[in-house]
């Protein structure tokens, strides 16, 4: 989406509209005075509209916030500030229109001037007003530069699928259960606000495609240690998320302890309200090294691919219930 969004360096839009304003500025009128006249008028039109223009993409080619689905729009928040997004492609548009009316107003002046000379010193001037007017708001392109960097590796997370997300501390066996439940190689995309990338993958269910995401950084660690932009990423997942497959390792060989890992399940599980949840205890091929099934939930071995299809029984069932409601919402007969 932001791919599309043009890198605006300032000396290049103006050189292409003096540029362009040369190339086009002819004339076949008869006298000295009414040439010059002509080809500066020319000049302050192509000029004007060729900035207007370079300018203008810029505003035109960023989606429109209000109508971006919540997880999307939340995630550029994240990033970059919708806030802030918003005032300086405002100033951007007001740059627009102040060249436009410019254009005007030299071009009406030009007309009046009595011999080539002024019109040449009025063409000169309205030059000067067009750089100004781009240097004013050069600090406002810069800002939208640099957010077109960090929204063009925005993930390929579809907001529009039926997610599910699997959650719990690391090690547990997030990683290696997002590969046997999806049977394919997760897509890792990099996110800007965990430096590990967030894994997506996807399997059909009655010919719908559920997408499945591993969120290291954000499910798997307390809220109480979360920095701001950390709390609103998870904020994002509240949109995308209906359903969490919520991990424990009761070997409690990842490195945390079941009661700590309780209490970061209670803790998602009160966030995420009016998602389902379906707990796993993972790792049971080495239950031998001890393991603390005082919670209930389907072991499986994620490695070995043990009880993936109780599993997936579980997770059809919620599926089931989730479109069937939505057929009976959309009244079918
Ligand atoms: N024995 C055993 N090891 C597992 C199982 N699932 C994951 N692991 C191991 O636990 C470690 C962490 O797994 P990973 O899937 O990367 O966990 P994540 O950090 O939660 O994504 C790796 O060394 C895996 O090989 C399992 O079912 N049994
Ligand atoms: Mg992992």
């Amino acid at each position: 989406m932001f791919k599309e969004i043009p890198r605006i360096e300032i000396d290049e839009i103006v050189d292409k509209a003096f540029k362009n304003a040369n190339k086009k500025a002819h004339s076949k009128k008869k006298t000295m005075d009414e040439i010059v006249k002509e080809k500066e008028s020319i000049r302050v039109t192509v000029a004007g509209d060729s900035l207007a223009e370079s300018l203008y993409k810029v505003v035109d080619r960023h989606p429109s916030f209000d109508r971006l689905p919540p997880f999307t729009r939340e995630l550029i928040d994240v990033i970059a500030g919708i806030d802030k997004l918003r005032h300086n492609l405002g100033a951007v548009s007001f740059a627009v229109n102040t060249i436009k009316s410019l254009k005007l107003e030299y071009i009406k002046k030009i007309r009046r001037a009595s011999h080539a000379q002024e019109a040449s010193s009025l063409r000169r001037e309205c030059y000067g007003r067009y750089i100004s007017v781009v240097k004013q708001i050069k600090r406002n392109l810069k800002f939208l530069n640099d957010s077109r960097e960090k929204l063009k590796n925005l993930p390929s997370i579809n907001p529009d699928l039926y997610t599910i997300v699997i959650a719990g501390f690391p090690n547990v066996g997030k990683s290696s259960l997002l590969k046997n439940l999806t049977k394919s190689d997760p897509k890792i995309n990099s996110y800007p606000f965990t430096t590990k990338g967030i894994n997506v993958s996807s399997f059909e269910y009655k010919k719908r495609k559920i997408q499945v995401v591993d969120t290291p950084g954000l499910l798997d660690r307390e809220l109480s240690y979360r920095n701001p932009i950390e709390l609103q990423a998870i904020s994002a997942l509240k949109y995308l998320a209906k359903l969490i497959i919520f991990v424990f390792d009761p070997t409690e060989s990842c490195g945390y302890t079941m009661e700590k890992q309780m209490n970061l399940f209670n803790e998602i599980y009160e966030n995420f309200v009016g998602v389902s949840f379906i707990k796993v205890l993972n790792k049971t091929d080495i239950r031998e090294w001890g393991f603390k099934d005082s919670i209930e939930g389907i072991e499986i071995s994620a490695q070995k691919g043990t009880n993936i299809n109780l599993l997936k029984k579980d997770i059809e069932e919620v599926l089931f219930n989730y479109f069937e409601e939505e057929v009976d919402y959309f009244g079918k007969d």
